[in-house]
């Protein structure tokens, strides 16, 4: 085994797996948001049993331009939005079933809530994404062959009628349906229409090229490979570590023992690889998903905490998928946008002084970074991902003494050091890696 994990062939194959543009494309959005909104909103259920009458949701209007500027302002790139939840109620008027927006308060029948926010991202230049839940607690046909077919019907509403989607997010909870029975998903069916009809859409979760970290928990990998086996995309699998219960108790579950890390070498063995980045999904409300008066009275996450995820999946090869929850008047509250726009501040300042004029030069497995002398704080790493990941193991020294020592770099490592150091050359020592290393850029800041 010692011998093939450091064959040449071998890391030749790991290192020739490299992302798909839209893979990068969707890397470098870095931190979007998710907006849960729905029929549970009214009802302060987190898992609607789709037995939920429509005229629960009252609220005539909806401001979704405010949503998305909110949002934007806080540096966020795109929404993913739940069009249609577990309990098969569907934010967009549907051809497909009656259980949509069109039986609501909402525009006196008339509304479509999808394309609202679609209209108002394209008008504000964010994306759009769509959450539509494979597990449909409220249509009849669940539990057979045909609810693949309304399935179908439904994700090719959504990729011909609402313009471009970044994202189609796919959830691993799945459960009974109301005739009792589980249903088998034709996933193949559903990524074949998203790649025809959405072919720039990633697809993420339950889905081939975006990875769920394993937890909602805001709890990254030491080490964040995005060269995985393929076996990490079996569906199956990604249902059984999801949520599997309503509640919150899942939100507290931390990365299980054997999801520590998934991309070394000794796991890749034996397996046909593929390019599969993590993708970490939190709530800014420390439970739940959905809006809830009681939610109200509980503590939002800490800037300190949204920061330390934001070093654990944005700055460690990861992107950010951040929930926020409109509440039953269709508006985000304010103290959830005042929180974010918090956290806004704090990474502003955190990248505020860059220093200029920084070059590289590369001497074998080493790059030497020279500037003009300042006091950084943070260096910032990115690895040239179109050649694949191929740091394992690095350090950073400044006069001659280690400041930092990572493992894994790829898309991007965010480093903070332990304490500013007064220097005008940084040393990179890639101490393993799979074969020759490539950087895409490497910034400092003060
Ligand atoms: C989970 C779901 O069951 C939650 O309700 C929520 O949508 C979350 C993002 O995924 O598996």
């Amino acid at each position: 085994m010692l011998d093939e994990i450091n064959s040449k062939e071998f890391l030749d194959r790991i290192t020739s797996v490299v992302p798909s543009g839209k893979q990068i494309e969707f890397q470098n959005m870095e931190y979007y948001n998710f907006i849960h909104f729905g029929l549970n909103t009214f009802t302060g259920k987190e898992w609607g049993d789709g037995k939920t009458d429509p005229s629960v949701f009252t609220v005539k209007e909806i401001n979704t331009d405010k949503w998305v500027l909110q949002l934007k302002a806080t540096g966020s790139k795109g929404i993913i939005f739940t069009a249609k939840h577990h309990d098969g109620f569907c934010l967009f008027a549907s051809e497909y079933t009656d259980y949509n927006i069109r039986k609501t308060a909402y525009k006196d029948g008339k509304g479509d809530l999808v394309r609202d926010l679609a209209e108002a991202c394209k008008r504000h230049g964010m994306k759009l994404g769509i959450y539509l839940s494979p597990w449909d607690r409220h249509e009849s046909t669940y539990g057979t062959q045909e609810y693949n077919d309304y399935f179908c019907n439904q994700l090719t509403e959504l990729c011909t009628s609402y313009g471009d989607i970044f994202c189609f997010w796919f959830d691993g909870a799945c459960g009974e349906g109301p005739n009792g029975k589980k249903q088998s998903y034709d996933w193949e069916r559903y990524f074949e229409i998203i790649n025809r009809l959405q072919p720039d859409a990633v697809i993420a979760n339950c889905g081939p090229d975006v990875r769920w970290i394993g937890n909602e928990q805001g709890k990254g990998r030491v080490s964040e490979y995005s060269v995985v086996s393929t076996r990490l995309r079996d569906r199956l699998k990604i249902a059984e570590m999801s949520q599997q219960k309503e509640g919150a108790a899942v939100m507290s579950r931390m990365p299980a023992e054997r999801d520590k890390s998934l991309g070394e070498r000794e796991q890749l063995i034996g397996e046909e690889l593929c390019w599969y980045p993590a993708e970490m999904d939190i709530s800014v409300t420390e439970q739940g998903w959905f809006w809830r008066k009681s939610f109200e009275l509980f503590k939002l996450r800490s800037v300190d905490n949204l920061m330390q995820c934001y070093y654990e999946s944005v700055g460690n090869n990861a992107t950010l998928l951040l929930n926020v929850a409109p509440n039953n008047k269709g508006e985000l509250p304010e103290r959830y946008v005042k929180r974010l726009m918090q956290f806004r501040a704090r990474l502003d300042r955190q990248f505020a002084n860059e220093v200029e004029g920084v070059k590289i030069s590369q001497d074998g497995n080493s790059f030497r970074i020279t500037f003009l002398e300042s006091e950084i704080k943070t260096v910032v790493i990115c690895e040239d991902v179109t050649r694949s990941q191929r740091i394992e193991k690095f350090r950073l020294t400044a006069n001659g003494e280690a400041v930092y020592s990572g493992t894994t770099v790829g898309f991007k490592k965010i480093c903070n050091l332990k304490k500013a150091v007064k220097c005008s050359e940084i040393v990179l020592y890639t101490d393993k890696c799979r074969n020759e290393p490539y950087l895409y850029r490497v910034r400092l800041f003060r």
